[in-house]
């Protein structure tokens, strides 16, 4: 297969992200694919800082900062107003955090996704407010330690479940909806290709692995990424006009290689890890199904 990854850099260096951090990959290569014509709206978010202080910024298009519950409606107008401009041709990009899309953000995307605004919104999902000092968040999975669900002597790991944006995107029938993370950029990108196709609202969820808030070293993140592929535990799919695929990875591992790569995840005992485990097993057969059933 040719190498599908564009030259185009869009990302500056000088940004002030951690090392290794996640979501500045995302964003790298979701510009890559978006293009030079594009406009990104970022919440508050770690996005909101790794550019730089002002007068400096690392990104080559124009940004706006935006409330941070008001992704969805910022990027609604900003569409709109492109478009009284004559400036069909401009890519409208949402950029946010798990926090900000599976929390707080949530009703806002919901109405913009339901208006039928032409955008993309990118979810980067480091599956916490990072940020902000490691918060947990309705996207951080179950097990997970952060700051407000500390270890401490009782135990207190994040107990609910993974709430997953992006099957709330297909059962509002968002005509175009993937997941992709940053150890798969082609995957990536053809992914954002596929989705410029779609006249409408695009949702992509970009799973971006966070050493600060995740517990690891920071040169690990594209091998953790991998692993919550070949895992299972984040599954990389793509439904468009009501059509599901679902990627089978080459090669697949128990969850405990990925869970153990980690420490948020190291107080968990083998019980724990087997409920994970079946909780995966599960959500896998229900993906294949929904497959199936296309
Ligand atoms: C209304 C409001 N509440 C709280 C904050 C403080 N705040 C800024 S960023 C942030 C966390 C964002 O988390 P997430 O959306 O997951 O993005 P990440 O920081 O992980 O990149 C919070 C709580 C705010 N800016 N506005």
């Amino acid at each position: 297969m040719p190498f599908s990854i564009p030259k185009v850099e869009l990302m500056e260096p000088g940004h002030t992200a951690c090392h290794g951090c996640g979501a500045t990959l995302a964003m790298r290569f979701t510009l890559k694919a978006m293009g030079k014509n594009t406009v990104v709206s970022v919440p508050a978010c770690c996005w909101a800082v790794i550019p730089g202080a002002m007068p400096n910024r690392t990104l080559d298009v124009p940004m706006v900062y935006t409330p941070f519950a008001a992704t969805g409606a910022s990027i609604s107008g900003l569409r709109e107003a492109l478009d009284l401009q004559g400036k069909e041709d401009y890519n409208v990009v949402g950029f946010a955090g798990d926090g900000g899309t599976a929390d707080i953000g949530l009703q806002s995307l919901s109405g913009a996704m339901e208006r039928g605004h032409n955008v993309f919104y990118i979810m980067y999902d480091n599956e916490g407010y990072m940020n902000t000092g490691v918060q947990r968040s309705g996207s951080t999975p179950f097990g997970a330690e952060t700051t407000t669900t500390p270890i401490g002597k009782d135990r207190n790991f994040k107990k609910q479940k993974k709430k997953i944006v992006a099957d709330l995107m297909i059962a509002q029938k968002v005509p175009y909806v993937a997941t992709a993370t940053i150890a798969y950029p082609e995957d990536l990108i053809r992914k954002i290709n596929n989705a410029k196709a779609v006249h409408g609202p695009k949702f992509i969820q970009i799973l971006a692995p966070c050493p600060t808030g995740w517990y690891y070293s920071p040169e690990k993140t594209v091998e953790i990424s991998r692993l919550a592929v070949q895992s299972r535990m984040f599954p990389l799919f793509e439904y468009v006009n009501g059509k599901f695929t679902l990627s089978k990875p080459s090669k697949t591992v128990p969850v405990t290689e990925y869970l153990d790569a980690q420490n948020r995840f190291s107080h968990l005992s083998t019980e724990e890890k087997e409920e994970i485990q079946k909780d995966v097993d599960g959500r896998w057969s229900d993906l294949m199904k929904m497959e199936k059933n296309d």
